[in-house]
């Protein structure tokens, strides 16, 4: 197991503040006291204004600790006083053995993180997009909240039939009364089995069993037949996600609300990257990392998308584009990012105005459009859906 180094951007960026930071984060405190342990004494490597480099010995970790992590590297250190903003920009994890590929993550492994058990290549196969390697199309049922549990698999089965590989709930619907989980999952998982015999495809559909006891709800959705575990890890705490990884053996969607309240600030705060990183780690085989087209401030994603799928000791994590994306996007996202992501839609496909199967088939058909090298508008001239779709939301291909 390796020391850990962190780069904070700061102000002031002073070797000063950077031992300040150092020591409150390790053996230290505002004053010198008898019997420090100087071997846990975190200390500052570089000062490269406005980062400092501050490396914190692996003594300090716990194994699969993931709150004493973050307590360690990212947390009193916000509030300083002498401070004026501080902002964890990236954390590489150094592994002494040659587990650690040389990319920063190696030390996973040494403080015994596994990563996703399926990841990219598991959801490929479960989907059966291992051949052909495009994208896969997500949705999340919309109105989120509100529908019982019968009229959430009406939905679900017109998406799924619609093309949709995977469904999730929205991130603020959980347990309500009005959609309990021990009702909406068999008649989520209902639809899904009979599109599958009708039709040969496998539906993903991803359970939110975020909640304040969360090994029992999820062992409640899987008891009602859930195949695929959703957690929103930031309100719950990340080490939900490994908390998930070490007790199931199901495909973990990792909704991020709430990180943008301390990723979006460039001053202060914590990067995403850094979440992305520990996500991984952690056991997420999905992950959102934003947009380059869509509704939510746009942000570094292919920093982002890069972090889950750089070639590791541990899985790729499936890069999950969401939030105001529409079929007139597809284009753009695959040529910033990759065929190797999910484009997830959930008003881009409830929202059409033939209805949410329609706006399934507008987004196959988007996909299917970019993987025979078609522009959408070309493509469209065959397929109403998609042309409904450009016509009323645009696109952003040539
Ligand atoms: C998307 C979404 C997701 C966002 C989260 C929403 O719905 O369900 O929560 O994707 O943002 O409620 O906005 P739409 P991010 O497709 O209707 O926008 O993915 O950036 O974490
Ligand atoms: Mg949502």
């Amino acid at each position: 197991m390796g020391d850990i180094e962190c780069i904070y951007r700061i102000k002031p960026a002073s070797k000063a503040i950077g031992e300040a930071l150092a020591a409150e984060q390790s053996t230290g405190t505002w004053v010198r006291v008898a019997g420090e342990r100087e071997k846990l004494r975190a200390w500052v490597k570089k000062v490269d204004p406005p980062y400092i480099h501050v490396v914190f010995p692996a003594d300090l970790f716990e194994q699969k600790n993931i709150p004493q992590l973050l307590a360690t590297v990212a947390g009193n250190l916000f509030g300083l006083g002498s401070i004026e903003h501080v902002r964890l920009e990236d954390i590489i994890f150094s592994d002494n053995t040659d587990m650690d590929m040389g990319m920063g993550m190696g030390m996973g492994m040494g403080m015994g993180y596994k990563g996703p058990k399926f990841g990219i290549e598991g959801l490929r196969k479960m989907v059966g997009t291992m051949e052909n390697r495009r994208p896969h199309i997500g949705t999340i049922i919309k109105p989120n909240v509100g529908l019982s549990p019968k009229e959430t698999a009406e939905l679900a089965h017109e998406v799924a039939l619609g093309g949709v590989d995977f469904i999730k709930d929205d991130e603020i619907l959980a347990n309500q009364t009005f959609c309990p989980i021990s009702e909406r999952v068999p008649a989520v998982m209902e639809v899904l089995d009979k599109v599958r015999e009708e039709t040969g495809r496998k539906v993903l559909y991803a359970v939110n069993v975020t909640s304040n006891d969360i090994l029992t709800r999820a062992q409640a959705a899987i008891d009602s037949g859930a195949r695929v575990l959703m957690v929103d890890a930031v309100t719950s705490g990340l080490s939900s996600i490994e908390l998930l990884s070490s007790n199931f053996n199901f495909p973990i969607h990792v909704h991020r609300a709430m990180h943008a309240a301390f990723t979006r600030n460039p001053l202060h705060g914590i990067s995403m990257g850094v979440i992305a990183k520990i996500v991984r780690l952690a056991g997420g085989d999905q992950l959102h990392i934003g947009t380059t087209t869509g509704k939510m401030a746009h942000d570094d994603v292919r920093a982002y998308k890069n972090i889950l799928t750089e070639k590791q000791n541990i899985k790729a994590v499936f890069p999950v584009l969401s939030g105001g994306l529409h079929p007139g996007g597809v284009a753009a996202e695959i040529d910033a990012l990759g065929k190797d992501i999910v484009l997830q839609a959930g008003g881009g496909i409830h929202g059409h105005p033939s209805g949410p199967r329609a706006g399934a088939m507008a987004m196959k058909q988007a996909v299917d459009a970019y993987m025979e090298g078609i522009s959408s508008r070309e493509y469209a001239k065959d397929h109403k859906e998609l042309m409904a779709a450009l016509d009323l939301w645009g696109r952003t291909d040539t």
